[in-house]
């Protein structure tokens, strides 16, 4: 089975990879930047894009397809930056966020993965959530966005103290994705 991964980020691609390769699964990666809405809600993000994609790259209408959409909620911050969170990541990035939490002793968060997934004119959703702590300063030089200030609550070490392997095991993205290739060969397999 075939499937494209619609994503600018190589990383996004490399964790999926990996883990598609478990089911047997050959995702390979078109690589897209494409304008996100500003939206309260991680599904209507996903799908909203899906559709705008959809609108503008015909040679994927006939494609199975999925992108993904991830975000960084934090309690403290009363869920911020959630959707935002690229924005954040780019303008304050991982030492504003640790500026905006120094006094702070509830260092709860959970990163969320929604999934958008294309086939036959119709998009499937698939979501997975890792909680986790904000760490007090940024550790490890592996992944990409906020993995080097998010340790799951399951581990010691942050995502980006992590190799992919291994974040592959504790991630938010690996349990959207692993909803949707479990979904997908069930489906096959009938
Ligand atoms: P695409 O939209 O092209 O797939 P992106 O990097 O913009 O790639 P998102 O919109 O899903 O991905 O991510 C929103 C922000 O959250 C972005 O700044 C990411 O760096 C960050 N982020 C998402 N997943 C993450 C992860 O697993 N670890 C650390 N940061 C993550």
């Amino acid at each position: 089975m075939d499937i494209f991964f619609v994503t600018h980020n190589e990383f996004k691609y490399m964790e999926a990879k990996q883990i598609a390769q478990e089911y047997d699964i050959s995702v390979e990666w078109f690589n897209l930047e494409y304008q996100e809405i500003q939206e309260n809600n991680l599904t209507a993000i996903a799908n909203t894009s899906c559709l705008q994609i959809l609108r503008d790259n015909e040679n994927l209408v006939d494609k199975n397809f999925f992108l993904e959409d991830a975000g960084l909620f934090v309690e403290s911050l009363n869920g911020f930056p959630g959707p935002y969170s690229s924005y954040v990541l780019h303008t304050i990035g991982n030492d504003g966020i640790l500026q905006l939490m120094k006094k702070e002793e509830n260092r709860y968060a959970y990163f969320k993965s929604v999934v958008a997934y294309h086939s036959g004119g119709k998009i499937h959703n698939f979501q997975g959530i890792t909680d986790g702590t904000i760490i007090h300063e940024i550790k490890g030089d592996k992944g990409f966005g906020f993995d080097p200030i998010f340790r799951p609550l399951e581990s010691e070490f942050t995502f980006a103290e992590m190799t992919l392997k291994t974040k592959n095991l504790y991630s938010h993205r690996q349990k959207s994705l692993r909803e949707m290739f479990n979904s997908l060969t069930t489906f096959a397999n009938k």
